[in-house]
């Protein structure tokens, strides 16, 4: 039996217990498996009466606390103020918030509700680990009802400069709200940098150490912890993918690879746009060259996810009237969800991953693609500077994303790199990801919220 305290994960959505699961997963129950404890969070479903439901996770040493959401808390706390206020701002769009008094209420009304459902689980010496934007209130909630447990936060998305924070209703009260965590994480260190800076403009914070701030008269801690993936898990599932699932390419092209749910954030027409330009530039590629966008369907409810749809499919649709033969498709755009060994071994066929976000956190698509590579005779990664994994992947093609020209200039080194420069990239940017893998990242997150 572990001597370690207990540990209670807390993220906006439950992982279902069929999910394919993701390197986030696996590290989340690792660390509740081997201190014990329980994993809260939404199931996933809307109903009129959501009950939260305790249960013992199957065949392991720790309980899950899940509970469905009203329809008009899905509206409020998950369409709006998470996805149309706070993702948003904190990606760089003020101008795609839509700010309603109601979905605060809807908000601060939902963690309220998590705190007072976690309350009766509560053990004095747990540790309470809360993930991502959805859930900032949840510590000041736990507060509110005499909880002094150690509770930290991390998150998962970029923190937004003074002049975005700015155009939230209540700047303060975002600040507010943290200052009642121990131990703030975030994916890196453009993000810790634009906290110091928001708080001490909009909320008196006050920087008394490089790793602690006081902010409303509290202590609160902070560090970068840049998250990575089950490196190990990946390499043998892409190694071992099978050849079926490989895309066959009629032509002998190269194929270049982005995998990315379809979010406005992730630069989508800004990639299919430098490749229309690389196409018009070096004929030459015609028929060499071959592009598969992978972006699964999210947040559809909301209208920004509708209008950013619309203009990936425009544009993939003009660039194949614009350039395709009979024997050559020059972009396939597949607007659906594929399971994770089939992308495995596409990775590994691809020639050169995009990762072009706008803005981004860590994005784990980055270190995939990697740990996916022969490497022998690896692909190239082209990497978006405005990617938190930039900040540890300087190997890659490190581009701007807002200019199709160096964007497409990238494509064309790529496409004519020597394997003895792929090779050379590639070794220096598995290693990174190999060492700082997702057990890493908690294992690290976990002993600093543990140093009180
Ligand atoms: C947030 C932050 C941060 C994608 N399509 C399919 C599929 N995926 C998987 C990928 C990857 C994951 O989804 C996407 O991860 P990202 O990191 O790219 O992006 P977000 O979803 O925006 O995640 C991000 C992350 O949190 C972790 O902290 O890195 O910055 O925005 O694993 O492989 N998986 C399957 N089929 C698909 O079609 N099975």
């Amino acid at each position: 039996m572990s001597t370690e305290p207990r540990l209670i994960v807390v993220s906006n959505r439950l992982p279902l217990g069929d999910d394919p699961s993701g390197g986030l997963v696996v590290a989340l129950e690792d660390a509740l498996r081997s201190s014990g404890g329980v994993w809260v969070g939404f199931s996933g479903e809307v109903t009129d009466d959501p009950a939260p439901d305790l249960q013992d996770h199957p065949g392991a040493a720790f309980q899950r606390l899940s509970f469905d959401l009203t329809p008009q808390e899905h509206d409020e706390y998950y369409l709006g103020y998470s996805n149309s206020i706070l993702w948003p701002l904190c990606h760089g769009r003020p101008n795609l918030m839509r700010i309603r008094p109601e979905y605060l209420d809807g908000y601060a009304r939902v963690n309220q509700r998590i705190a007072r459902m976690l309350l009766p689980v509560l053990r004095p010496d747990d540790r309470i680990w809360v993930q991502d934007y959805h859930l900032f209130p949840l510590a000041a909630e736990l507060r509110a009802l005499g909880v002094e447990n150690p509770i930290g936060h991390f998150l998962h998305i970029p923190f937004p400069g003074p002049a975005d924070c700015a155009a939230l209703p209540n700047p303060a009260q975002l600040f507010d709200w943290l200052s009642h965590y121990d131990l703030l994480g975030f994916q890196a260190e453009r993000d810790l940098g634009a906290f110091a800076e928001s708080a001490r403009q909009l909320a008196d914070g006050d920087q008394v150490a490089p790793d602690r701030f006081r902010l409303s008269g509290r202590m609160v801690r902070t560090q970068v912890f840049p998250i990575g993936i089950d490196a190990a898990a990946f390499i043998t599932e892409a190694a071992d993918a099978p050849d079926s699932d490989r895309m066959r390419l009629l032509t002998g092209a190269k194929m270049m690879i982005g995998v990315d749910r379809l979010d406005y954030s992730k630069g989508i027409p800004q990639r299919f746009r430098a490749y229309q330009l690389l196409l018009e530039k070096i004929p030459d590629l015609h028929e060499k060259i071959s592009f598969l966008q992978i972006a699964p369907p999210t947040r559809g409810e909301v209208e920004a996810y509708q209008d950013i749809r619309e203009e990936t499919e425009h544009l993939a649709g003009r660039i194949n009237g614009q350039f395709a033969t009979l024997n050559w498709t020059p972009i396939r755009f597949i607007h659906r969800p594929f399971p994770r060994p089939v992308l495995a071994g596409l990775y590994r066929q691809a020639r050169i991953g995009l990762v072009t976000p706008l803005a981004d956190g860590m994005n784990l698509v980055a270190k995939e693609y990697v740990a996916a590579q022969n490497p022998d005779d690896p692909g190239v990664l082209i990497l978006s500077r405005f990617a938190g994994a930039a900040e540890t992947m300087a190997e890659a093609l490190i581009i701007n994303p807002h200019d199709p020209h160096d964007l497409a200039v990238a494509m064309a080194q790529a496409m004519r790199m020597s394997q003895a420069e792929r090779r050379d990239r590639h070794a220096a940017l598995l290693e990174g990801v190999v060492d700082h893998d997702v057990a890493w990242w908690s294992r690290t997150y976990l002993e600093a919220l543990t140093v009180r």
